[in-house]
């Protein structure tokens, strides 16, 4: 049992002062606002839950930063995928373990307490199936387990190049699977995390492009009553090419489609109309933004604010893991649309209301809601994911409740983080996880290797 002791937390029902929280194994056990410490309990001054990061693809960060050369043509989207291809078409097992492992203590370190694990490199370097069809899977599992953080593994589904069923190309050979194989390969998975504390399962469809719609239709029983994650509409091509095969756009064939429910989250949706964005709120689905990452690709811009007004939900993913951090990704979500409406404060609930607590309550209920979490925060019975902030930074000198976190996102940025615990255990303190060195040491031996 651990006794932590806060003078002031952001519980569900908001801002609390002297708070003592009371964690056995790896739950919340007891929150009680309006206490002295005593004697024993370790004291913090200010507690935040951990965030989910609801979209990731654990290899790519290995080439972070790599793709930032201007080409011979125009770079889009298209020609990053083709540098993201090599690096993965290069990485064995061990790589995919060593990149994985540096993320999530990455994670841990800015806040990120459970990732939503998008994974799609399935198979070994010339396609064929690892004997363990979930060998990747088992690696992911392994860099969870090392480094603490929660995993919600979302096996994907790939089989095809573009939209109509047309062929995979060479470079997509490590993705693709069956609905034969893809049953396998979630049989395996479900047996990977079966041990792994905190885990759970759901499926990925890769996206319209990639599975046609009676591979849509096959694999979503697969998901149980897991989570459902698919990517839509976050390149204007792809709704082209959307529109010529089936005269709808990506998001609009789905909900015309598919059983999209609140269940399912819909990664990026950055392209979609004013009916569209009204229909998917209606659903109940979350969306899952990639800020960051939809920067770096030059994606475009999500229509969050009507979006938010039509009453739906969203979660933030780190995508490409290009650069990770809680305060980035919500501070690039609102400076996006800050920068297209030319206005400030565009996604605060209201008058009066803080923006960065509006962001930060969105992409707690979202991540939970999209990584089928049933509880979060700081309340008894959800998992212990705690992260503390150092009050002495200076750009929370003074600051309160609601303006902490606005001083946190806008001004202070990552380094504001002082301690996190995943699942009740303190993986990170003063602001570094526990396995830093030793998994910077491992991720730079690959890392080096692929990119000579
Ligand atoms: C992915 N990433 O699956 O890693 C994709 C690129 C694709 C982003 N969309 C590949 N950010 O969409 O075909
Ligand atoms: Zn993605």
């Amino acid at each position: 049992m651990t006794r932590l002791h806060f003078a002031s937390a952001l519980l569900p029902s908001g801002w609390a002062n002297d708070v003592q929280v009371i964690v056995t194994a790896s739950t919340i056990e007891a929150v009680t606002p309006g206490v002295a410490p005593a004697a024993g309990d370790e004291r913090h001054q200010i507690a935040l839950p951990g965030l989910a990061s609801l979209h990731s693809h654990a290899f790519q960060r290995g080439m972070a930063g790599l793709a930032e050369l201007r080409g011979d043509s125009t770079d889009t989207f298209w020609t990053w995928r083709e540098t993201m291809y090599r690096f993965a078409l290069a990485m064995t097992p061990d790589d995919v373990a060593a990149v994985a492992t540096l993320l999530y203590v990455e994670m841990l370190e800015q806040g990120f307490t459970r990732v939503g694990e998008f994974h799609y490199l399935h198979h070994d370097r010339d396609g064929t199936a690892y004997a363990d069809i979930a060998e990747m899977a088992s690696r992911i599992a392994q860099a969870a387990e090392a480094s603490g953080i929660a995993l919600t593994l979302l096996p994907s589904f790939y089989a095809h190049g573009s939209f109509g069923g047309a062929p995979p190309h060479a470079g997509q050979r490590r993705f693709i699977c069956s609905v034969d194989q893809f049953a396998a390969l979630m049989a395996a998975s479900h047996k990977t995390i079966a041990k792994l504390p905190g885990a759970n399962i759901g499926i990925a469809p890769h996206s319209l492009r990639a599975v046609a719609p009676d591979e849509l239709a096959a694999i979503i029983p697969f998901a149980d009553r897991g989570p459902v994650h698919i990517h839509a509409a976050e390149q204007v091509k792809e709704v082209e090419d959307c529109l010529a095969w089936s005269g709808k756009r990506p998001v609009q064939w789905l909900l015309e489609h598919a059983p999209v429910d609140q269940r399912w989250c819909i990664i990026h949706a950055t392209h979609t109309t004013d009916a569209e964005v009204t229909a998917f709120a209606k659903t109940g689905a979350v969306a899952g933004l990639c800020p960051i990452t939809e920067a770096s690709l030059g994606d475009g811009i999500f229509p969050a604010r009507q979006f938010f007004d039509a009453g739906g939900s969203f979660g933030v993913g780190t995508d490409s893991n290009v650069l990770i951090g809680v305060t980035d990704e919500l501070r690039q979500l609102e400076y996006g649309q800050r920068l297209k409406h030319r206005a400030r404060n565009v996604l605060s609930s209201g008058a009066g209301r803080s923006t960065g607590r509006t962001l930060f309550d969105h992409a707690l209920a979202g991540g939970a809601q999209a990584l089928a979490q049933a509880k979060v925060g700081l309340t008894p019975g959800a998992r212990a994911d705690i992260v503390t902030l150092d009050a002495a930074h200076p750009s929370l000198a003074g600051r309160a409740h609601d303006a902490i976190i606005d001083g946190w996102i806008f001004a202070a940025g990552s380094r504001a983080v002082d301690c996190v615990w995943a699942g009740g255990a303190k993986v990170v303190e003063g602001g570094q996880h526990e396995l830093r060195q030793s998994a910077r040491e491992r991720f730079n031996a690959a890392v080096r290797r692929l990119v000579t």
